[in-house]
């Protein structure tokens, strides 16, 4: 039965809703929630998370076109039976089936998602994925699409560092989204006063987000709502808050005692006043739309429909060991490519500013996101200058918010699978984003493949303030501007991190990064953005090294994976040296001292790719010189240069002749800003001369 709902005054619009097929949907939620609770109760699966109290979230959906784009959470099962229609999806994937629409199985059920109807990936931590979700709604803004998005969370979800980057992303670019709090009173066990001061929607509208309160147990009412909030959101005027109250009918999951936290007569209260299922179907009798005996008659229905669906679905296969692997990391296949063009010597940053506009003259939907990078100057470093004076529009200025950066560049790049830089000014400052990378990295992994986030990190890191490498000290970067980075970056699965060492390096992996379908962190050592090529102590340019600084002015890129043997000196080498970024030039200025003394060679590995780092390169050299040191910038408490030399002792063992030693910044918190307590912080080529001289001799 179709009947003509009045949605909106503003708009005029009358919205044909289909009243009975809504119940039917939100009917089929309840029944899925109730055989779902008892399964997990009878151990057919370990977990259930219900929405027993959130069916008018059909309502909300059914106001939506089918092409607008969705971000859910674990409540909203209604929201995504009424977009995709598919009543098997929530059973394959509480049974673990490889045919679960949302993760193949991989992941807990209520986790909902569908890359066929625009479904993000849900993440277990709570509201995570607000950032992504402004990340789609500025990628649709910027195709000038007529598709908006909606963001549902918890009232909880309301108070997480997510939601305000979402908050603020969508206020401050005024993009297309709907973000719904289906505030139900709980957060687990904490009531929903403590999740803010005063009012969410006095709070949205102070932020520039046009805000409703709407009573979410009343189905009609949520929908007619929602299509004029939908109407605000589509017709230009801003992003919208929804704060829907709801009732929570069941306790928070399968793990949650009710009675443990909930007063006998809340629950009472919210079981009589608060069910939209029962709600409905009251108003549907009311109104003459079914009879009493439908009420039950469609339950029946639906359960049968269920049951039998549940009884196929457990015919179907479950995962096995064998695909725990499996969707990790996409290296992109490099193609040999001969670098296009004249080549000039250029400083690393000029080459990241001819990589950036090179990008973004290939790909018309390419922008680099972050603090001070729209500015006349390309932000701080000067890194997007060439784009700002180039192509204007495609370097953007951001709030100062790292997970505001990361989420929007990330989100975008779902969309349309393509990566987007976000510019982490400090690498230092990562952490406030560690989240949203984190999750950025174990989608695909999350989604068995279904879903990537491609996405490019660049960042400043290391010692040193961008000033040339010949100034003397480290730069002074002190406290928050000179960590070095990799030491979290690489421990993450799903990450690739560079971290090149000359300009000829950096331009031709940034290109191919670019092309990535996993996210890339890269690492651009402030030493290096103006250094010129290393020297020997007698001032004469290490040639091995001094060719990088010559880049061609065109397209070209260099495979990610692979590392950079330089061979300082001749004859067979005596010790091999495995390092990255700045500490390649430290390194071969130390090797090229040793060498001009004592004749002979030494390797020096440039890494490049940290992670996955070049394991064959490694052994390689390990054993032409059977004696090794790593040399790495961090601090040492456990950091990515220990990981290179431990997996050096597991897998090279028999091939050394000497301890494989080991060269770090001091275990403090960050380099200080003087310069002699600087110096001694970190390694120079002076500390790794040392170190060749006492292997040499053991
Ligand atoms: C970031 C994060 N912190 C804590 C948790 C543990 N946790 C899971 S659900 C939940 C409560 C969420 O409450 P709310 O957003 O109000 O949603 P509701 O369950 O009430 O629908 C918490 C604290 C989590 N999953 N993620």
């Amino acid at each position: 039965m179709t009947v003509n709902i009045r949605a909106t005054e503003a708009s005029n619009t009358a919205v044909q809703l289909d009243i009975l097929s809504l119940y039917r949907t939100m009917v089929t939620a309840r029944v899925t929630n109730d055989i779902l609770k008892t399964r997990k109760t009878q151990g057919r699966f370990p977990f259930y998370i219900g929405c027993a109290g959130h069916e008018s979230m059909a309502a909300v959906a059914l106001a939506l076109n089918k092409d607008d784009w969705m971000s859910l959470y674990y409540r909203d099962l209604a929201a995504w039976l009424q977009r995709t229609g598919d009543i098997y999806g929530p059973f394959r994937e509480a049974y673990s089936r490889t045919t679960g629409p949302m993760c193949a199985g991989r992941n807990m059920p209520s986790h909902y998602s569908s890359k066929r109807h625009r479904i993000l990936p849900t993440f277990s931590e709570v509201a995570a994925l607000a950032p992504f979700a402004g990340g789609v709604s500025f990628s649709l803004k910027w195709h000038k699409s007529n598709d908006i998005i909606m963001f549902t969370c918890g009232d909880g979800g309301a108070a997480t560092n997510d939601f305000n980057a979402l908050f603020r992303q969508a206020s401050v670019h005024q993009l297309p989204v709907l973000m719904v709090v289906e505030d139900n009173g709980w957060a687990i066990t904490a009531p929903s006063t403590i999740q803010w001061g005063g009012s969410l929607v006095e709070w949205a509208k102070g932020g520039g987000v046009y805000a409703e309160e709407v009573d979410g147990t009343n189905a009609i009412e949520t929908y007619q709502a929602t299509v004029r909030l939908v109407d605000h959101v589509r017709t230009g005027r801003g992003p919208v808050l929804m704060h829907l109250r709801l009732g929570l009918l069941d306790p928070h999951s399968s793990s949650t005692d009710i009675k443990a936290y909930r007063t006998k007569e809340e629950i009472e209260l919210t079981m009589t006043t608060k069910d939209p299922v029962k709600n409905f179907g009251r108003w549907l009798v009311e109104n003459g739309h079914i009879q009493e005996g439908d009420i039950e008659r469609i339950r029946k229905e639906v359960r049968a429909e269920l049951e039998s669906a549940e009884a196929q679905i457990l015919r179907e296969s479950e995962p096995t060991a064998e695909r725990v692997m499996e969707h990790i990391l996409y290296v992109p296949k490099w193609q040999e490519n001969i670098p296009r063009g004249t080549k000039k010597q250029l400083p690393m940053l000029g080459a990241i500013n001819e990589a950036l506009l090179a990008i973004a003259q290939r790909d018309p939907d390419f922008f680099v996101y972050g603090q001070d990078v729209g500015s006349p100057r390309g932000g701080v470093f000067g890194a997007t200058s060439m784009l700002v004076s180039q192509l204007p529009g495609r370097a953007i200025s951001s709030p100062l918010n790292e997970q505001v950066i990361v989420g929007l560049a990330a989100g975008a790049g779902m969309v349309d699978g393509k990566a987007r830089c976000a510019e982490i000014q400090f690498v230092d400052y990562h952490q406030s984003a560690a989240q949203t990378i984190r999750l950025a990295a174990r989608t695909a992994y999350q989604s068995f493949g279904d879903w990537t986030v491609p996405l490019l990190i660049r960042t400043k890191s290391g010692s040193g303030g961008g000033g040339p490498i010949s100034s003397g000290g480290a730069g002074g970067g002190a406290f928050g501007h000179s960590n070095a980075g990799e030491q979290w970056f690489t421990s993450v699965p799903g990450l690739i991190t560079i971290c090149p060492a000359t300009p000829f390096d950096a331009k031709g992996l940034l290109l191919e990064a670019a092309r990535s379908q996993s996210p890339v962190v890269f690492l651009e050592r402030g030493r290096l953005y103006r250094s010129e090529p290393p020297k020997d102590n007698l001032g004469n340019l290490i040639d091995v090294m001094a060719e990088f600084w010559f880049v061609p002015e065109g397209y070209y890129t260099l495979p990610i994976g692979k590392a950079r043997p330089l061979k300082i000196g001749n004859g067979p080498p005596q010790v091999a040296i495995i390092c990255w970024g700045t500490m390649v030039l430290e390194s071969c200025t130390a090797a090229a001292n040793i060498v001009n003394r004592n004749g002979g060679s030494i390797e020096v590995v440039d890494l490049r790719t940290l992670a996955p780092f070049d394991e064959e390169a490694v052994v390689t050299a390990v054993r032409k010189a059977n004696r090794v040191i790593v040399v790495t910038e961090e601090i040492d408490l456990t950091s990515f240069g220990r990981h290179v030399h431990s997996w050096i002792v597991e897998n090279c063992f028999y091939d050394l002749d000497a301890t494989p030693a080991f060269i770090s910044a001091l275990p403090a918190p960050a380099a200080p800003y003087n310069a002699p307590e600087e110096t001694a912080f970190f390694p120079t080529s002076l500390s790794i001369e040392q170190k060749i001289g006492e292997l040499l001799e053991e």
